[in-house]
């Protein structure tokens, strides 16, 4: 039978499912292999071509390492919980589940149409409450925790409150909100519960704390910072305040450090860490107080007689000739004098406009207003003016900057805009390039640090502050603690409740706390959260159950989870999916461990990655899991790109469309407006024109100015998307040449890592290249027929050359160039007309994890026993099969290659000799006269005189 790609697929894809051919064994005497997926978001549109290429690369590999042996974990799942469900059911007011739910029937119906072996068995969804009730307890967990400096680990809330009892906060070194109380055991005893809560909250791994958000009253919600351009919502156009919420957050900042060294034990692309690096900022320098010049104005300033700043520059200090803060600072109110209010109330109006992403951004237009107030400088005593100005981040650093136009090119500018003195640092002249004294010259304005270098300067002047208390080196951090809540529906809900205005948490035999239903997925109007609809939603405590109290109950936290709760630890349960007692179970995570290989794309660095890593430290902190690390292996797939096809329509006189379209080739002769045309009605660039007519009904009497007699059509690269009309299902290409030939042209594209554009140019070739091999087990009747006879050396050494190959690309992720090599071994064993059993049984087998349906259809006419070959063994590569032991001789006679022989190269000279003049077509050549002289140069050539 001819190659019957769909019977095949169809049959291959059931069997594997009524079997559970890819179920993972949960104890094995194997070594196992993690190779997991990014998970998607079920979004409405399913899948495109670019989606699986991840996806193929993963199973491939998940393949080849069953083939080799090991006990494989390759499960898939949804990350479906998130906004465009919710967005579609305040349109439509369909409940995301039912969104979600056939979002999933569609993408597992296109996921299946691939055979990927993944083990369904362990399918996770992020929106189901049997898996967010344990989001929800690692969430409790983290409100449960805080992070102790002198132990580097996350402990107990319990434990610190043990202390706290026993010796107050003496001794404690946590990572916790600045404003703590100092306090004696008796001090900590006098506290009431509801003082002691609130204490405690400062230290929680998860906490309540007012930040500073982007608010959007019109979409009655907090936005991301990329969701705001120049103060509006990016949908929308919404104006867009900076306001202060209380907001859960994740004390992500407590890992840093952790989160940083963690980057230098794991096999990830390197810009990838990179992006992590930059993200986690961290800078060593100094914190510097500068006392506040007190006068009558600062009768309000009791506490706060200093201004902190954070510099990488304390060997500056005595540049400083002013003090910039943030618009934000807790100070502005207190500092600014009466004749200064009104400069500085228009100027924080002005920036309350601002998203910090277009205040980091501008750094050409200089802004700020002096708040009349002065700072010493702790040195020298020179007296430094204070001002604001938004260049100065609130929540970076301590919010403040000792401002060093001579050593700081923004400073500077601010300098030079505002006419404040500019007091040189080195003894250079060009104080317009920063100061670099490593470079450039020897400080100046100091006896002290006269002629030290960068180094010791730094550390002399930091010394010269510890003496005096006014200052320490320190290290700071750019990352923030990451906002954990959102205003939104479909999300986990919050496993907190409210009571005499402190969040509590629900007890753990209440999980998980369902997501309640509402009657719309809109703000209340009143403005609190969706969930604020829901009636009747109230936690009864156990205690007030029991004593049937507070019927009403206590107020739900309203906020939901943020998208990237559930993806943070995911991969465990897939561990361990079905348990009911915990998140998975000890033995299975003391088995899995982690993640060898982890397949996904790179716009997650910052944010899935990073929050995963979190997590899993977290957890490993308690004990809870084995590895410091989640995911050992990363590869980031490139993205496929659409190609976008265009038409050309004709522009008359008056410059309106036509229904004419002229070809891509003639336009330079027209007036055209190019408009893209759906790429599924354009093969090789010429356009279907019957399709075009059909396509949208004011084409259906379209005209076309044609070259050859065809319609070629303009191609350009874009991103794949619907609106660019060149999304290509991976469906359609299923349903045209198989899964098989879709697996292989995805890899034959291009590195894995590459981006690069979707074309269908190749297609063709693998799809031959399959039958070709499917050609080799039949005879010319397309009857299955192999021999059984010994494999000649030829067939071996093809044979051999593909086993390893393979072994090396499959190894170090290099799929493409398998695929090419593949279309080598198949031709050389065309040529050799080989239906051999033995050799065509192993390229089976080598073939299968790149081409798994055809291969389990040959296996099975083999005549292997019943069932799959996914776990065969890899055939053993011999290089005994590839040595070469002849060699093409190029024969010359006086000095003109005439042809080449083939030589054992185990002959010497005199034997090559008389083996070349023995052949016929020599002797032709020669003319039978006999040659004055025979050169033989072994393994090279053989030359010859007449
Ligand atoms: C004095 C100085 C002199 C500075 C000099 C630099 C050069 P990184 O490496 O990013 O940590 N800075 C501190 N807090 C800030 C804030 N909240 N917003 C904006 N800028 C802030 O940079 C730290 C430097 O950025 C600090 O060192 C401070 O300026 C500024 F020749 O202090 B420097």
């Amino acid at each position: 039978m001819d190659y019957q790609f769909k019977d095949i697929e169809q049959k291959w894809q059931q069997f594997w499912a009524q079997n559970g051919t890819f179920k993972a064994e949960d104890k094995s005497a194997k070594p196992k292999y993690y190779v997991l997926d990014m998970f998607p978001y079920p979004s409405g549109a399913g899948l495109h071509v670019g989606h699986p290429l991840g996806y193929i690369a993963s199973d491939i590999f998940a393949r080849y390492k069953r083939l080799k042996g090991f006990n494989v974990l390759h499960p898939m799942g949804y990350d479906s919980f998130g906004l465009p469900a919710e967005q579609y059911a305040i349109q439509t007011g369909q409940h995301p589940a039912i969104t979600t739910a056939d979002n999933i029937a569609t993408y597992r119906r296109q996921l299946d149409q691939i055979g990927f072996s993944f083990d369904w068995s362990r399918e996770v969804r992020t929106s189901s409450p049997d898996y967010y009730k344990w989001t929800q307890w690692i969430f409790m967990q983290l409100f449960n925790s805080w992070y102790n400096k002198d132990a580097d680990k996350a402990e107990s809330i319990t434990k610190l409150a043990a202390h706290f009892e026993q010796k107050g906060s003496a001794g404690i070194n946590a990572v916790c909100d600045e404003e703590v109380l100092t306090f004696t055991a008796e001090e900590w005893k006098a506290l009431s519960n509801r003082e002691q809560q609130n204490e405690l909250l400062k230290y929680r791994l998860t906490y309540l704390r007012e930040s500073t958000v982007n608010w959007c009253a019109a979409l009655g919600t907090v936005l991301a910072n990329d969701e705001v351009k120049d103060g509006f919502s990016e949908r929308g156009g919404y104006p867009v305040e900076q306001k202060k919420m209380m907001q859960w957050s994740m004390r992500i900042t407590a890992y840093a450090e952790r989160l940083l060294q963690g980057l230098d034990t794991i096999d990830w692309p390197e810009p990838l860490k990179e992006m992590q690096r930059n993200w986690i900022g961290k800078s060593t320098g100094a914190s510097v107080k500068f006392p506040i010049e007190k006068t009558t104005h600062h009768s309000s300033l009791t506490t706060h007689e200093f201004i902190e700043v954070f510099t990488t520059r304390v060997d500056t200090i005595f540049g400083v000739t002013f003090l910039v803060i943030a618009p934000e600072h807790e100070l502005v109110a207190s500092l600014t004098t009466p004749e200064q209010k009104a400069d500085i109330d228009a100027y924080i109006a002005q920036t309350k406009k601002k998203s910090e992403l277009d205040r980091m951004a501008d750094a050409k237009t200089v802004s700020g207003a002096f708040t009349g107030s002065y700072v010493l400088n702790p040195l020298n005593n020179e007296r430094i003016p204070i001002w604001i100005a938004d260049y100065v981040l609130a929540g970076y650093g301590t919010g403040a900057v000792m401002a060093v136009p001579s050593g700081d090119q923004r400073d500077y500018l601010f300098a030079k805009h505002f006419n404040l003195p500019i007091v040189p640092i080195i003894d250079i002249q060009n104080i317009e390039t920063e100061a670099d004294p490593t470079k450039e010259g020897k400080y100046i304005n100091s006896d002290f640090m006269n002629g030290l270098a960068y180094k010791e300067a730094t550390a002399a002047v930091i010394a010269k502050l510890e003496a005096i208390s006014a200052g320490k080196a320190k290290v700071n951090f750019r990352m923030r603690d990451a906002i954990f809540g959102r205003q939104r529906y479909w999300g986990e809900p919050v496993p907190v409740y409210f009571k005499d205005g402190l969040p509590h948490l629900i007890e753990e035999e209440h999980l998980p706390l369902l997501l309640p239903e509402v009657d719309k997925y809109l703000p209340t109007e009143t403005g609190e959260p969706p969930l604020g609809r829901a009636e009747g939603w109230s936690y009864k405590s156990q205690e007030s159950r029991d004593k049937n109290q507070d019927k009403a109950g206590y107020a739900y936290e309203l906020s939901t989870m943020p998208g990237w709760a559930g993806s943070s630890w995911y991969w465990y349960r897939y561990m361990d999916a079905h348990n009911d007692q915990e998140f998975a179970s000890k033995e299975a995570i003391a088995y899995w461990k982690d993640v060898d290989l982890y397949i996904g794309g790179s716009e997650h660095a910052t944010g899935h990655l990073l929050y995963s890593r979190f997590w899993n430290k977290f957890l490993k902190d308690l004990d809870l899991v084995i590895e410091e690390e989640p995911f050992k292996k990363l590869i980031n797939q490139g993205m496929i790109q659409g190609r976008s096809n265009f038409v050309y329509r004709l522009i008359d006189e008056e410059g309106r469309g036509t229904n004419t379209f002229v070809s891509h080739g003639l336009i330079k002769e027209y007036k055209t407006s190019p408009l893209h045309v759906d790429v599924n009605i354009v093969e090789n660039e010429v356009l279907n024109l019957n399709k075009f007519k059909e396509w949208r009904p004011e084409f259906a009497d379209a005209e076309f100015i044609l070259e050859n007699g065809k319609y070629i059509c303009g191609v350009e690269v874009e991103k794949m998307s619907k609106r660019y009309y060149n999304v290509v299902n991976p469906d359609d290409i299923a349903q045209r040449y198989g899964a098989d030939t879709l697996r292989m042209y995805e890899m034959f594209l291009g590195p894995l890592e590459q981006s690069k554009p979707w074309n269908t140019n190749g297609i063709e070739g693998v799809f031959k290249f399959l039958r070709k091999f499917w050609r080799l087990f039949h005879n010319d009747a397309w009857e299955f027929s192999v021999s059984d006879a010994e494999p000649s050396k030829a067939e071996l050494k093809s044979l051999h050359k593909i086993i390893r190959k393979v072994e090396e690309d499959v190894e170090r992720f290099s799929f493409n160039t398998s695929v090419s090599s593949f279309m080598i071994a198949v031709n050389e064993l065309t040529d050799l007309k080989c239906n051999n059993r033995a050799i065509l049984q192993d390229m089976v087998i080598v073939l299968s994890s790149y081409a798994p349906h055809i291969c389990e259809e040959l296996w099975t006419l083999l005549g292997n026993p019943a069932g799959s070959l996914s776990y065969a063994p890899y055939p053993k590569f011999n290089s005994a099969y590839l040595v070469e032991d002849e060699f093409a001789y190029p024969i010359s006679i006086n000095g003109k290659t005439k042809m080449n022989l083939n030589i054992s190269l185990s002959l010497e000279p005199k034997a090559i000799e008389e083996f070349v003049l023995a052949n016929a077509d020599v002797q032709r050549y020669l003319d039978g006269k006999a040659p004055k002289k025979v050169i033989v140069v072994k393994g090279r050539i053989v030359n010859m005189v007449v």
